[in-house]
């Protein structure tokens, strides 16, 4: 059936602009996510912090930059800790943004794990969908989102299963995974490369696990991403005398595919209940079987022994030993989850499909419109 052009309106993270990577995972998202829509014939204005780039244009595709203050991020905050907004802050900008131009669009997707985007959608007729970028990092957004789940349980949508029970929604939940362009990553099918370990560089991310299974087996560790918490970095580094890890800073994607695609696994170590686990699916483009922690998204991606291997969280010996078995892993196998599994374009389709089902559903609260 010929599906109607949708006109929508993408809202950024407010905590980095779109190249900054501060908005983490989100970037990637919202990036491979435009390439998707546009590929299924839809129209799209970005609204986002000024700063934004993305690494292609399209006829197909309106980007407005708004300036302000980034907002601080969840992460850096405590659970219990109130909703801040800085003074000059760009999140009620960007927002302003949105109404003004909302009422030529079918429908908004907010990006932003805030606080703000989700109470307008109590107030304004316009028809904004949320894709849950996190597990419940606050006590107030968890509230929030668990309040619009009970009005609107078609406007909410998460990565995995997993994610999503961090909330007590009153529906089933909308599950969109994420998806990356597959010319963006080249299959490798070297097979005695290095490990390598990606992602932000911050507590919650465990590198600190990695670094003891490539100490463990005497060899470096390769270690792509942001450098966010520079404290944490050098512990790691003083962990041990002899270097182990090779610092590979947060690279564009086809420098950082191009790289990882050597690695003969990637390791990937979450302590918190990681929402997907982008760089998982970067590997597998590539080719890269990964070993992670049975947590979150990851435990989701990796089926064991196909694509990669899941270790009980926090098992380093578990790591180790699945460390030692990788090359059971065909690589081409890694390669064919992805094309079948999280490609932008199915990634594009499974959001499509949630904005139809969010537009034509009738339900209560939306009645009211
Ligand atoms: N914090 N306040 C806030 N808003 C966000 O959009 C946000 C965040 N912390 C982290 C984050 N987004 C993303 O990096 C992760 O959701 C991937």
């Amino acid at each position: 059936m010929i599906k109607k052009q949708l006109k929508l309106i993408l809202v950024s993270t407010p905590i980095g602009y779109l190249g900054s990577g501060k908005g983490g995972g989100v970037e990637l998202t919202i990036v491979s996510l435009i390439k998707g829509l546009i590929s299924l014939g839809h129209k799209i204005i970005l609204i986002a912090p000024k700063g934004s780039k993305l690494p292609f244009e399209s006829e197909l595709l309106e980007i407005r930059l708004i300036d302000g203050v980034d907002q601080p991020s969840w992460q850096h905050q405590d659970r219990k800790d109130p909703v801040l907004i800085p003074s000059k802050s760009v999140l009620p900008n960007l927002w302003e943004e949105v109404i003004d131009i909302a009422n030529k669009s079918d429908a908004v997707i907010n990006f932003a794990y805030d606080w703000l985007p989700l109470w307008l959608t109590k107030t304004q007729s316009i028809k904004i969908f949320h894709l849950i970028s996190m597990g419940a990092e606050s006590i107030v957004m968890k509230e929030t989102i668990s309040e619009i789940s009970e009005l609107f349980p078609f406007r909410l949508a998460f990565h995995t299963k997993r994610q999503s029970k961090d909330y007590s929604l009153k529906t089933d939940p909308i599950i969109v995974g994420n998806g990356f362009d597959t010319d963006d990553y080249l299959f490798n099918e070297m097979e005695n490369g290095p490990l390598g370990w990606a992602g932000r560089i911050a507590p919650e991310k465990g590198l600190e696990d990695a670094v003891k299974v490539a100490n463990d087996l005497g060899e470096k560790l390769l270690v792509w991403g942001l450098i966010e918490d520079k404290e944490y970095a050098s512990k790691i580094e003083n962990t041990f005398t002899n270097e182990i890890v090779e610092w590979k800073g947060f690279l564009p994607t086809n420098k950082f595919q191009e790289q990882l695609g050597r690695c003969r696994a990637l390791i990937n170590t979450p302590k918190w209940n990681e929402a997907y686990g982008n760089v998982i699916v970067e590997a597998m483009a590539c080719g890269v079987p990964v070993i992670a922690y049975d947590l979150g998204g990851p435990g989701e991606l990796i089926e064991d022994g196909f694509n990669g291997f899941l270790v009980k969280p926090n098992d380093i010996e578990g790591l180790i030993k699945a460390t030692k078995s990788i090359s059971e892993i065909k690589r081409k196998n890694c390669r064919a989850w992805f094309e079948k599994k999280a490609t932008s374009k199915v990634f594009a389709e499974r959001v499509e499909n949630w904005l139809h089902k969010g537009l034509n559903k009738k339900i209560s609260a939306d009645l009211q419109d």
